[in-house]
């Protein structure tokens, strides 16, 4: 079986680029090549070369590992889109021309971000892959931020290839370029151009920070598209579909909304075409995605791992489960403010999309990173909410959950590893309280951005505390089917 390669002809059923890829020059530098962004920008951008041309297509980095740069660059940076709904639609997508990865990533990324050719660096590194914290300020004890802050010329991280790439094109006369960060940060843009400027100015580059302030620009985006980690069977459904042999192939949902402040310092691809909005205020489009989507999905994926559920679908076959889905939602888009949507609509649409049958979310993937994602998800809308007097419960539900997921312990009762950046601090403190309620303190203490002090007081603080004990004695199950009947 031949791998896809530029040359692959199709012999498929999978629709190929409509436009010729290698005739189109480098626009983009994008860090952080996962699954998200090959289902997301690089399709979005795919579209637009496919109508209206241009020098958009883009360079990759792989900011960690070879894996993804060793799929893709010996298949000319094409991979297959599988798309699964009621239909399972295929597309091998042109965007990418290579990904630049290993031990000259610094040296050949930066090559790359300073390339008079390069307009927008754009990035996809998950939460934890920037170093700033949910305040927005440069997390100096984030592993690659204090590395670069050490020595900048040799970045490994997003900020410091950020900064250095910009120090080098003003020392050429270069303009900037635009920053867009594509994850699922509350104010993603607004923190990363904070981050950038402490960085500039903690390395002595005060000069340097004003010319950022003053020419780069860092547009805030809320994005979104449910897209599961690759498996062998996606790998095997490419070839089937494709008639290639294809080891990055990513598989995702038909829904895919981008919304985009439209502040872009040397242009943009026309991504209107393939659907993106560009709006003037990002904020209350990214609050109602991270609080009601990625919100219901965090409470939905500790609860689902402690009820024996492996995917997403299996949450909402079970309709208590799902009824606790729902609720969530409702809950979330009370804190929502700002946005003329009908938001019980954007609610039952989630729901829809959650119950895909075709696609095979894992509850495990979504469980990871908690410490990241839980501030912008649970723990702000939870305290707005709490102010506001609308149902705080079902976010006291998620944060038990999220607790008793920590809590976790094998056949043998021994702690069970979580998925985190914290891991290590998570499970000292597991360890070091006497039973399960007083890990409440214990975790407010180490992560007061998750369970914010308020939220261990009064009303709240009980449920919680009555919820993380539920759980740990009679089961998630029983504690699930409860909760659905209130
Ligand atoms: C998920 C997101 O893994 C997670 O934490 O909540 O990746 C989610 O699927 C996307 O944000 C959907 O756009």
């Amino acid at each position: 079986m031949n791998r896809l390669s530029a040359s692959a002809l199709s012999v498929g059923t999978a629709a190929w680029p409509r436009y010729r890829p290698e005739e189109h020059r480098a626009g983009i530098v994008h860090l952080g090549l996962g699954n998200f962004a090959r289902a997301h920008l690089l399709a979005y951008t795919d579209e637009v070369l496919a109508r209206r041309g241009g020098d958009w297509r883009i360079i990759g980095v792989s900011l960690r590992g070879t894996s993804v740069a060793e799929a893709l660059n010996p298949q000319d940076g094409r991979y297959t889109l599988i798309t699964r709904g009621q239909e399972t639609h295929a597309q091998v997508i042109g965007t990418l021309k290579h990904v630049i990865a290993g031990t000259r990533m610094a040296s050949c990324a930066l090559a790359a971000m300073t390339r008079p050719a390069c307009r927008i660096v754009s990035i996809t590194v998950t939460e934890k892959g920037y170093g700033i914290t949910s305040e927005g300020a440069l997390d100096r004890t984030h592993p690659a931020v204090a590395a670069d802050l050490e020595s900048p010329a040799v970045p490994g991280g997003v900020i410091g290839l950020i900064v250095a790439a910009l120090a080098a094109r003003r020392a050429a006369g270069l303009p900037a370029f635009t920053v867009l960060s594509c994850d699922n940060l509350s104010h993603n843009g607004q923190k990363l151009r904070r981050a950038v400027l402490e960085f500039a100015a903690a390395t002595q580059q005060d000069a340097l920070a004003g010319w950022i302030a003053a020419n780069a620009t860092f547009p805030s985006t809320m994005v979104d598209r449910i897209t599961p980690a690759s498996t062998r069977e996606t790998l095997g459904a490419a070839q089937a579909l494709t008639g290639h042999e294809d080891l990055a192939a990513v598989e995702t949902e038909p829904f895919h909304q981008w919304v985009i402040e439209d502040t872009f310092a040397a242009g943009r691809p026309e991504w209107e075409l393939a659907g993106a909005l560009f709006v003037a205020d990002v904020a209350p489009y990214e609050q109602m995605k991270l609080r009601m989507l990625n919100g219901a999905h965090s409470m939905l994926a500790y609860s689902g791992q402690l009820s024996g559920k492996a995917y997403v679908r299996d949450v909402m076959a079970d309709p208590a489960h799902a009824a606790l889905v729902r609720r969530h939602l409702k809950a979330a888009a009370a804190t929502v403010r700002g946005l003329a949507l009908d938001l019980d609509v954007y609610a039952a649409a989630l729901a829809e999309r959650f119950v895909n049958p075709s696609i095979a979310h894992a509850t495990a993937q979504i469980a990871m990173d908690g410490t990241q994602k839980l501030p912008q998800r649970i723990a702000a809308p939870a305290c707005e909410a709490l102010e506001a007097g609308t149902p705080v419960r079902p976010f006291a539900f998620a944060l038990a959950s999220w607790v008793a997921y920590l809590a976790r312990r094998d056949a043998c009762g021994a702690p069970i590893r979580v998925d985190d950046p914290r891991a290590d601090a998570l499970r000292n403190a597991v360890a070091g309280a006497k039973d399960i309620a007083a890990l409440l303190p214990a975790l407010s203490a180490l992560c007061p951005d998750v369970l914010p002090p308020v939220l261990l007081n009064g009303e709240f603080g009980a449920s919680l505390a009555q919820l993380v004990e539920a759980i740990d004695s009679e089961g998630m199950a029983a504690v699930i089917a409860r909760e659905a009947m209130r």
